[in-house]
């Protein structure tokens, strides 16, 4: 929460650290340009401002401080047995071992002898009781669960656990005390350990040895190597000898991480507490299923999510946005949202919208939906000190707004000037917020998007640390939630959607998160640039996302400062269109950066790609579906397939993408060819249906309209056909491409909007390849009452004619293709039944 002046809207001060900060002179020069521009002279001398402020209410509130002395917990005292785990005394600390659930141990630590009911934001209540164990060792105690068991031990304060199988992956707790700078701890790992996760990082997938910071903070422009940024998830999972577990350190409150050389970790945080979440494995997957059951799912978004979206800051008025629209759908390139940043509202008022650029927003809205597009508007944080605006008059009279110490309203400056931030940590604050998008959704809105809810003020800040929080009853200050407050609004904004919508899927999209987001809001990783070097970092940042629980994020296509070259473009949107999130946006002052900006061939190239989500949505869909019930990630690290191989480990410029769909992308200038590695197993390349024995090396040309992908032999890849927008023709034939081999694929389908899922209105399809000789089985196992009225072809990907069984009936296969009416797949479907 150190307050920085280099920032934005003051880009021409300090030059020189931009210099330092950025290594594109270009890009800098375009932003400095943005920022005096666009953030207007009010605003600059309110920037200036709110730094001495800054300094005054720190000087006069103090700042969060530990201990003076340094102090360790010293001896343990005694131990006690409670219904689900242990109550720990040390001279001078307190402590428990919390049972979680049968892979899940928590160990908390404070000072002095009064812990503090457990409370969290990141995790939800886990219902699961299991069997455990504990037992005293001749200098601690030790608890077992089916997963591991983790041991505790007295003076000096020691740490340690390992997995069901005996293997340990601690050795010796280095350090353990209480100081000025808050809870401090320090643990030797194996020196040849991997991490992982982490939240959002530029960095590469397997973490470099380093100091990471543990906060949420906008960095106004970063590129790879910055840190930190936007989202604090404290999620670690190490990999040692093929093995996985994961430590969630769930503190709020600002902290740092050293990964260091020789596999020791050091962790520091601000505050009393200290707490340990470990999550066994052995398998990495498993290891970030359990953080999902522990952290809470991701809820099913609505279909059109998973299109292509299309973004600027801002198509400012109504004339450009439709524009944009007849562009796409005359071109023939596929899109389902367009969003409206910040420039749509009245003043940056949020709930507002500006009259002269929009003088018939519902109609606008109407024409958009006409032609198959959906509307996702952005919110900020900052409601505008303005007596005669409505929401500022009325959360001022409700006292919906964060205050200091004295009692007075905090307020900082953000686009509108001076504003008022509502306390998310207050559910009737929330309530209050999430009742304003009433009007968002008459006027037609479909998504929303939450920005700036770091939470960030001009000027590099954000609020004082001693900004009074309600945190559900409890009360705290600022420095005690900050890396939540993000998580809180996005929450805020979830549930009144669903209050007010509760039919429907509602989709909320935010740049701050904490631990858990995934429970509200996909996410993307912020102000990046127009760079090959961002591009190269873009797949690890979306890996480690997933890896830390929050799957369904993207990155701004082409980047976001800065103008892409064509081929910087065509790279980027042609790779993008495998994550799981997929959407171009660009800064303010940037050119245009719409697919059809970079001549003919990048046009098509986009189009092609763009095609491409679209006949994989049903894929997508499934990945999401995945995602949501199991918290398996939809672009997963090929470390997934084999933790043991070491080669695997450092890979990440090549993900999958859902079970079978390996991608390999160009990700450099002037690539002509590249090194694929493919893993154990058989892979067809998706385009030309080669097929490759892995684990293998192989090279493979990457002309700028290519994107290598491999299917897993034995996949049942679905695929859909070309559509301009995803529910464009939902009665269209559905193709199961099936890879002779042997493996098992899902299929997930159904109405893509309502909640009448949860009801059993879905259709999941277990398929299981068998090849026997010449002969094929594709097996089905069908589950749910959905019952889409789609054509469903097969096609067989065999280079010599096969027998093909479906459901143990012989089927004519001609020309490797069944085609099958809705009614005889239905039927095929009955006969199983
Ligand atoms: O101060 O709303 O990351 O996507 O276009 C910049 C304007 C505020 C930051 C977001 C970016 C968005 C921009 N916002």
């Amino acid at each position: 929460m150190e307050i920085q002046l280099l920032s934005q809207p003051f880009l021409l001060l300090s030059l020189m650290s931009f210099r330092d900060r950025f290594q594109n002179t270009k890009i800098a020069l375009q932003t400095a340009y943005r920022g005096v521009r666009f953030v207007g002279l009010g605003n600059a001398a309110r920037t200036v401002l709110y730094r001495p402020r800054y300094a005054r209410w720190v000087q006069r509130y103090g700042k969060p401080q530990g201990p003076e002395m340094p102090f360790r917990p010293g001896a343990m005292m005694e131990v006690e047995a409670t219904p689900d785990g242990l109550l720990v005394t040390w001279e001078r600390a307190k402590g428990a071992i919390h049972v979680v659930s049968s892979h899940i141990l928590r160990v908390r630590v404070v000072p002095g002898h009064d812990l503090p009911p457990y409370f969290s934001y990141a995790t939800i209540p886990q219902q699961e009781s299991i069997p455990w164990q504990w037992e005293r060792t001749p200098t601690g105690v030790r608890v077992s669960i089916p997963g591991g068991s983790l041991t505790l031990r007295g003076d000096p304060f020691g740490l340690a656990w390992e997995d069901a199988s005996g293997h340990g992956f601690t050795q010796d707790t280095t350090f353990f005390y209480w100081e000025a700078e808050g809870v401090q701890w320090g643990q030797q790992f194996p020196e040849e350990i991997w991490w992982y996760g982490l939240g959002e990082r530029a960095f590469h997938l397997a973490l470099e040895r380093r100091t990471y910071h543990l906060t949420t903070r906008d960095p106004e422009g970063y590129g790879p190597g910055d840190d930190p940024l936007y989202i604090n998830i404290p999620f670690l999972m190490g990999v040692h000898q093929g093995r996985a577990f994961g430590l969630l350190l769930d503190r709020m409150s600002d902290g740092h991480l050293t990964l260091r050389e020789d596999g020791g970790v050091e962790y520091g945080v601000l505050g009393e507490e200290i707490r340990w979440d470990i999550i066994f494995g052995p398998e990495p997957q498993q290891v970030v299923s359990r953080l999902a059951d522990l952290t809470g799912h991701a809820p099913m978004v609505p279909r059109w999510v998973l299109g292509y979206h299309q973004s600027r800051w801002s198509y400012e008025n109504e004339k450009v946005v439709r524009e944009i629209a007849r562009e796409f759908r005359r071109r023939r390139i596929p899109c389902d949202a367009i969003h409206f940043d910040i420039d749509y509202m009245d003043g940056f008022r949020c709930f507002t919208w500006d009259k002269k650029a929009f003088p018939d927003l519902p109609g606008l809205m109407a024409d958009l939906h006409g032609a198959g597009f959906k509307a996702v508007g952005m919110i900020d944080p900052g409601i505008k000190v303005d007596k005669r605006y409505e929401v500022c008059a009325d959360g001022v009279e409700k006292g919906m707004f964060c205050r200091l110490p004295d009692g007075t309203m905090f307020h900082g400056p953000v686009w509108p000037g001076e504003c008022y931030f509502p306390d998310f940590t207050h559910p009737d604050v929330r309530a209050w917020w999430g009742k304003w998008y009433r009007r968002l959704l008459e006027v037609g809105f479909d998504g929303f998007w939450n920005d700036m809810n770091e939470p960030t003020i001009f000027g590099g800040a954000t609020f004082p640390p001693r900004v009074q929080h309600h945190l559900e009853g409890q009360g705290a200050e600022h420095w005690e939630v900050h890396s939540a407050y993000g998580m809180q609004m996005a929450r805020a904004t979830k549930e009144g959607l669903d209050t007010l919508r509760p039919r429907r899927r509602n989709w909320v999209f935010t740049r701050s998160a904490y631990a858990g987001t995934q429970r509200y809001a996909s996410s993307w990783t912020g102000d990046n640039r127009s760079t090959w070097a961002d591009l190269r970092i873009t797949p690890s940042m979306l890996m480690n996302l997933g890896l830390s629980g929050l799957s369904m994020t993207g990155s701004d296509v082409g980047g976001f400062e800065g103008s892409p070259s064509p081929e910087l473009y065509a790279r980027w949107i042609s790779s993008a269109a495998f994550h799981p999130f997929f959407r171009t946006h660009t800064a303010k002052g940037t050119p245009w950066q719409e697919p059809w900006r970079y001549g003919d061939e990048v046009e098509a190239i986009s189009r092609k790609f763009i095609q491409w989500r679209y006949r994989l949505l049903p894929a997508i869909y499934t990945l999401y579906w995945q995602y949501a019930s199991q918290g398996i990630p939809m672009m997963r690290p090929l470390f997934f397939e084999d933790p043991s191989d070491e080669a695997l480990l450092v890979i990440d410029d090549q993900w999958l993408f859902g079970d079978h769909l390996l991608v390999a992308p160009a990700l450099e200038a002037g690539m002509t060819a590249r090194e694929i590695y493919l893993p154990q197993g058989t892979w067809f390349d998706f385009w030309s249906d080669e097929i490759y024995e892995g684990p293998r090396v192989i090279l493979q040309e990457t002309p700028l309209d290519h994107v290598p992908l491999f299917v897993r032999a034995g996949a049942v890849l679905p695929l859909g056909p070309v559509q301009q927008f995803t529910d464009e023709d939902p009665t269209a034939p559905l193709e199961l491409h099936v890879y002779p081999g042997q493996a098992t694929s899902w299929l997930y389908e159904d109405d893509g909007d309502s909640m009448a899922y949860e009801q059993g209105d879905f259709r999941l399809t277990r398929f299981q390849v068998k090849q026997e000789g010449d002969i094929l089985r594709i097996e089905r196992e069908v589950t749910g009452s959905w019952t889409p009225s789609r054509p469903v072809s097969l096609i067989v990907h065999t280079p010599s004619l096969q027998r093909v069984f479906l459901d143990d009936i012989p089927q004519s296969v001609l020309n490797n293709r069944l085609n099958l009416d809705a009614d005889t797949w239905q039927k095929v479907e009955a006969i199983l039944t």
